[in-house]
């Protein structure tokens, strides 16, 4: 088998750490939101699974790109995307938000910030959440704009990102609380920091504006992290299937809605705000979902999905493994599967055929640790 390579263009955007990351040994980038991604650097998916839990890693996630709602119905428009309720959202704060469709179908996933309630950012998995806002905000006369402010995230992850960040910005980074954000003086320069990120091992997501600052401290992390033993890094697979973190167009899209994705707790049917998909919602509440993602576990040591694979019991289809590791904590491979109803309720054995060999498996819950 020949590797193929993805041609450049300007198309599939770079970013602004893109000639950083590649002189630094980046070796397979992933298209998201019409960008590059970084997929892997040069050590084993294995290898760089330890450092990531156990140092401190920086992350060009600037295909995480943010949508911005500003104008006096931002609030409203951004309602009426998500069943979340943010009616009583604080300011400097991000919010988790699945964002569906009138049938109540997954749309995205974002994290979305308020600034006040006449400016929000939504920083969105890979779907063209701008075209949908916009053409919400063109049919209901909405007064607001939207658009795509060229901000480039790198992201600080690892058990050491506090280490490595107090150096930089101070003691005050650690009052910093979980889901909240604020502005740190860098040099000359002030940049968002929030306390998230795609993986479960702790930091922060810096939303850089000043590129120019924010490429001078990407450097200094290299050169202040040395001790911490920093090293590039990007969203890492065996990690996020552990920790349970989603991924939009992976494990769920359009046909999916939030229940089904046990997004339950962000889901509000009970009170008076409005959004697209409502009705629809309380009747699948009412009449039951018929179908769930959870967790498995499969007895086998490999696994490379490139789509969805059927799992089986008694040749009865059962569900489909949408995204699949081998994890080195459980020794076996583990993966997020979408599993038919009554099945979901049930931790039967299934089979499934991983390159032409057979399989046992078992259902679990999500998150695995
Ligand atoms: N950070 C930012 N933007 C993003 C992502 C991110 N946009 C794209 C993508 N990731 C969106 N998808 C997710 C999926 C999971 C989480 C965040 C974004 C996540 N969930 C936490 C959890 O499940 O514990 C927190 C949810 C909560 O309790 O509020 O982190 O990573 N800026």
């Amino acid at each position: 088998m020949h590797n193929q390579y993805v041609a450049k263009s300007r198309r599939l955007r770079s970013t602004i750490y893109s000639s950083r990351i590649e002189n630094q040994g980046v070796t397979s980038y992933t298209i998201y939101n019409h960008m590059l991604l970084p997929a892997a650097f040069q050590d084993s998916i294995e290898e760089t699974y330890n450092h990531l839990k156990n140092y401190v890693q920086i992350w060009d996630v600037a295909a995480e790109r943010q949508i911005e709602i500003k104008g006096k119905d931002a609030y409203q428009l951004v309602q009426l995307m998500t069943c979340r309720d943010l009616s009583k959202a604080k300011e400097g704060k991000c919010y988790y938000c699945p964002i569906i469709d009138e049938n109540g179908g997954m749309i995205n996933d974002p994290v979305i910030l308020k600034f006040n309630q006449e400016k929000w950012w939504i920083s969105i998995a890979d779907s063209d959440v701008m075209l949908f806002a916009k053409g919400l905000a063109i049919g209901k006369k909405f007064e607001v704009s939207i658009s795509e402010p060229d901000v480039n995230i790198m992201a600080v992850q690892g058990p050491k990102a506090f280490n490595l960040l107090e150096k930089i910005f101070g003691k005050e980074i650690l009052d910093l609380k979980f889901y909240n954000f604020k502005y740190f003086n860098f040099n000359n320069s002030k940049h968002l920091i929030a306390r998230s990120g795609w993986s479960k091992q702790g930091g922060v997501e810096i939303y850089v504006e000043d590129s120019q600052s924010g490429l001078e401290l990407y450097d200094l992390f290299f050169e202040e992290g040395k001790e911490f033993n920093v090293k590039p890094g990007c969203p890492h697979l065996i990690e996020r299937i552990e920790s349970g973190l989603l991924s939009y167009g992976n494990d769920m899209d359009i046909n999916d809605n939030p229940l089904e994705c046990g997004m339950d707790k962000f889901v509000k049917l009970d009170n008076d705000i409005n959004f697209l998909g409502k009705e629809k919602l309380i009747q699948i509440k009412k009449s039951g979902i018929k179908k769930k993602l959870m967790g498995v576990k499969i007895n086998a040591d490999k696994i490379n999905l490139r789509s969805a694979i059927n799992l089986t019991i008694d040749d009865k289809i059962i569900g489909e493994i949408r995204s699949a590791c081998y994890s080195p904590t459980f020794k076996k491979v583990i993966g997020i599967a979408m599993i038919l109803n009554p099945y979901f309720l049930k931790k039967d054995q299934f089979n499934i055929i991983i390159d032409n060999n057979l399989h046992t498996g078992e259902i679990c819950e999500i998150p695995f640790v």
